[in-house]
C-alpha cells in the first residue's frame, strides 16, 4: 500500500484539483475511486463530509481540496505551487477564495435553481465573476500565461476544473463566456495543455451529462444538498 491514498471520484471537479497537485509534483499514490451514488461503508470514517477528494498520509487524514493542495505544499515543496513572495501568496489564497467562495456556489446553485428569477439573478453573478476574473485577476498579471504571471501556482490549480466545466453552464442555463473574456479563454488554453490536466480533463459531452441531475433537479448526493441551502 501507498503511503498516500487518494480517494477520489473521476467526475469531481474538486478531487480533480488535488489530482493535478499530485501529478505535477510527481507524487505516488494509490488511487481509489469511490462511487458517489452508492458510497462504501468505510467512507464515513475518512470523509466527515461525505465528500471526495480525501487523501490519507499514513495516520493522517486530510480533507477539503484546497486544504489537501496546501498540505501537498508543505510535505512535497517541490515543484513549488506557492510563491516564495508572502503579498503572491495571499493573492493566490485571495483567488482560491474568490472561487470556493462567489463562483463555485453560483455554479451550482444557477443549475440547482428551479425558480427564473433566481436562476437569472445567479447567471448574472457568474456573468459578473467571469468578468471580475478577466480584469482583476488575468488582467492585472505582471506578465506570464499563469494566474499569477510566470509561475503554475495553487490558484490555476483550484480554478482550473470548474472553468473547464463552463460548457455546462451555457449547455443547461444559456451562461456563455463572456466575449470580453479573452485571457480567460488563453489562460484555459494554456492550462488544457499541461500534461497533468491532459490527464484528468474531460470532454464537454462527458461534463454535460455529468450534471444532467443537477440541471434537472433530481441531484440528491450531500454537495446537492449544501448547495441547496
Ligand atoms: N469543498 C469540498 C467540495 C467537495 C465536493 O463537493 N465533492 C463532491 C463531488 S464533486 C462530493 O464528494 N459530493 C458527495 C455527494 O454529493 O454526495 C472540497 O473542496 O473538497
Amino acid at each position: 500500500m501507498a503511503d498516500i491514498q487518494f480517494i477520489t471520484a473521476e467526475v469531481c471537479p474538486f478531487a480533480q484539483r488535488t489530482l493535478i497537485a499530485l501529478l505535477e509534483k510527481g507524487v505516488e499514490h494509490e488511487h481509489i475511486e469511490i462511487d458517489l451514488r452508492n458510497k462504501p461503508d468505510w467512507f464515513g470514517e475518512v470523509s466527515p463530509y461525505s465528500k471526495v477528494p480525501v487523501l490519507r498520509h499514513g495516520e493522517i487524514k486530510v480533507y477539503e481540496s484546497s486544504i489537501i493542495n496546501e498540505y501537498l505544499e508543505d510535505v512535497f515543496p517541490e515543484p513549488a505551487l506557492m510563491p516564495a513572495d508572502a503579498a503572491e501568496r495571499a493573492k493566490m489564497r485571495i483567488w482560491i477564495d474568490f472561487d470556493n467562495v462567489k463562483f463555485v456556489p453560483a455554479f451550482y446553485k444557477v443549475l440547482l435553481a428551479d425558480d427564473a428569477d433566481r436562476r437569472a439573478e445567479l447567471a448574472t453573478s457568474i456573468t459578473e465573476a467571469l468578468l471580475f476574473i478577466e480584469r482583476e485577476a488575468l488582467g492585472t498579471r505582471a506578465g506570464g500565461p499563469y494566474w499569477l504571471g510566470e509561475a503554475l501556482s495553487l490558484a490555476d490549480v483550484a480554478i482550473y476544473p470548474h472553468m473547464e466545466r463552463l460548457a455546462v453552464l451555457e449547455a443547461y442555463r444559456g451562461i456563455a463566456v463572456p466575449k470580453e473574456c479573452g485571457r480567460l479563454k488563453d489562460w484555459l488554453g494554456v492550462m488544457s495543455g499541461r500534461a497533468s490536466v491532459r490527464k484528468t480533463a474531460h470532454d464537454t459531452d462527458y461534463h454535460v451529462q455529468s450534471y444532467a441531475n443537477y440541471a434537472d433537479g433530481t441531484a440528491n448526493g450531500t454537495t446537492a444538498k449544501d448547495m441547496r441551502l
